[in-house]
């Protein structure tokens, strides 16, 4: 039933590990061999290859591990899910159901502790809800704000029989979607639109989900509005345009972070004001009305005030509201934001011998002219590829946003891969996060899926040292880094790899793993104290971003301040 549902829901790949109260399933997988099942090494590697294949195929992600250690391992994947939106399903053994409640061997209350973390979980108690269950998970998965789900299945229930039934539809009276926008919304929406002097788009990871590029470009390009994106939003509008002007936020570019400043109006789509997004809410965007598209009502108000909101899809409301909007040119706005730009070169690299991660970052985008999906880790790494890589490709940056889980990248680039085997895939990855989920090496060269790797290895907890140089007086505990040789790492797992120390050597190793038909690793030796700028210190608003580096860094003693934005 399992499998007879997973092969309806069009279900191709299905990132696993096995175990005691999932076996009876893992027996029945090879009569379908429709389902690819892919072996990773540990469970938190299924779950984020299921979120980096979802994230870059715009399908639903499976990700099966057993009971106990199993199901609690694929939390960590499941929790960064359920904060970028991404629809994957879990499927876990359990004990057998007269087990349940005895604290039985592997038995862990996983639908309790996934609760918060899911849109929806299931412990499926009848085997004859099998597929109702399956049915509705995948279209909770799917629809209205995407998400993670987890099905609970008893191991006495994989081996019960029932007739199998598989619905047409689903019946949830309780889940209502609002996708079209209310007309008269929408209709104060383009009023504000048209009247606007200073008016700025920012777009979120909603506008890449509903895959709202083409409306988005009409909306900017009819009235000449500016754009600018959060971190995940990047992509969703192309950053050759003219009319975008990068990522705001804590490592935004200054003049995206000047130009919500000085805004008389924000239009936010498919974006929930994140803190590293807003900075200090009380002073974000002060001269401006706020628009907000969102599919989810309940991220209407939830941090910043909002003037005119609209639940809906990005797409089905932009298309209206593009309707009703009348073309206009902002030509004093647009030239200023453009001075900003001139002036305050974010993505400036300096002139220097020193390795710097920006140069590789850019060289990267050289070599592959921009046409990869790039997946970050977390750290200075994910913001330097970030600001240095240009994203005109739709959907081609995949990272961990809202839960910020270091060892994200190499199983999420993996999922990435298997989704989208003629993409190339680069992963840039911390030496911190890589450690932490070397495993899937293993997975890499098993599948022969050829994710090429770039290692930003500065021997630290690189952003967390950045903070602590900043705001602890460079008092670097725990965050000196030792790690293997990568490269040798590398052969052992069975792939090639290149360390590189010296820029000249940046472009050939590059090129070499571009070359290679299999994975490729690069162990990249940056400067080690290089910083992420620009930079709004933690407690600031967007118009105090640092550009450079201060030779006296303020020392923010003031522990309340920190508290807000921990790393
Ligand atoms: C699982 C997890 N643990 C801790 C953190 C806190 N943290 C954020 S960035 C960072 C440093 C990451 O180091 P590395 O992977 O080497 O990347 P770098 O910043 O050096 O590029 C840490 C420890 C985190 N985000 N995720
Ligand atoms: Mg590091």
């Amino acid at each position: 039933m399992v499998c007879e549902s997973l092969v309806r829901e069009g279900v191709e790949v299905i990132f696993g590990f096995p175990g005691g109260t999932v076996l009876p399933l893992f027996d029945t997988l090879p009569r379908y061999p429709q389902l690819r099942h892919i072996l990773v090494r540990h469970e938190q590697g299924a779950a984020h290859a299921a979120d980096g294949y979802a994230r870059a195929t715009g399908k639903v992600g499976v990700c099966i591990a057993t009971s106990g250690p199993g199901a609690a391992n694929l939390v960590t994947g499941i929790a960064n899910a359920h904060l970028d939106s991404v629809p994957i399903i879990a499927i876990t053994g359990q004990v057998a159901r007269p087990f349940i409640g005895k604290d039985a061997f592997q038995e862990l209350d996983i639908t309790g502790i996934t609760q918060p973390i899911t849109k929806q979980n299931y412990l499926a108690l009848d085997v004859a809800s099998l597929p109702r269950i399956f049915k509705e998970a995948f279209y909770l998965a799917r629809t209205g704000r995407p998400g993670p789900l987890l099905i609970d299945i008893p191991r006495d229930v994989f081996i019960d029989q029932a007739e199998f039934h598989y619905p047409n539809k689903v019946d949830l009276p309780g889940y209502k979607l609002t996708l079209q926008g209310h007309p008269a919304q929408i209709k104060k929406a383009a009023k504000l639109i048209n009247e606007a002097q200073c008016p700025l788009i920012i777009a979120g990871r909603g506008v890449n989900i509903s895959t709202a590029y083409a409306e988005l470009k009409e909306l900017a390009e009819k009235a000449q509005i500016p754009v600018v994106t959060t971190l995940l939003g990047i992509s969703c509008f192309p950053e050759s345009h003219a009319l975008s002007y990068g990522m705001l936020g804590m490592h935004g570019m200054a003049y995206a972070n000047f130009a919500v400043n000085d805004a008389d109006l924000i239009i936010a789509i498919g974006m929930r004001f994140d803190d590293r997004a807003t900075a200090k809410v009380s002073a974000f965007a002060p001269n401006a009305k706020i628009i907000h598209i969102d599919i989810d009502p309940a991220e209407i108000g939830k941090n910043v005030r909002v003037d005119v909101p609209i639940v809906g899809d990005a797409k089905a409301v932009l298309q209206k509201l593009n309707k009703q909007v009348t073309s206009a040119q902002h030509i004093d706005w647009v030239r200023q934001l453009d001075d900003w730009r001139r002036k305050h070169l974010s993505t400036n690299i300096r002139d220097t011998d020193q390795l710097l991660p920006q140069y590789v970052i850019r060289k990267i985008y050289e070599v592959t002219r921009g046409e990869a999906i790039i997946v970050t880790g977390v750290g200075q790494n994910q913001m330097w590829a970030a600001q240095h890589y240009w994203y005109n490709k739709p959907n081609s940056l995949i990272s961990s946003g809202g839960l910020g889980t270091m060892g994200f990248e190499l199983p999420a680039a993996l999922g990435a891969k298997i989704g989208c085997p003629d993409e190339t895939v680069w992963c840039i990855a911390g030496d911190g996060g890589f450690q932490m989920t070397i495993q899937e090496l293993a997975t890499i060269v098993q599948e022969k899926a050829a994710v090429k790797i770039a290692i930003m290895n500065n021997g630290y907890l690189g952003m967390v040292r950045q903070w602590q140089e900043l705001f602890y007086r460079k008092r670097y505990v725990a965050t000196p880094l030792t790690g293997p040789d990568f490269v040798k790492i590398a052969e052992a797992y069975g792939l090639r790899g290149l360390k590189v120390k010296r820029n000249e050597e940046v472009v050939p190793a590059i090129e070499t793993a571009m070359a290679e038909p299999g994975p490729f690793l690069i162990d990249f030796k940056i400067e080690p104290e290089e910083n992420v700028y620009p930079m709004v210190p933690p407690g600031a608003a967007l118009s105090e971003v640092i550009e450079e580096p201060k030779k006296e860094p303020k020392v923010i003693t003031d522990s309340a301040k920190l508290s807000v934005s921990n790393i």
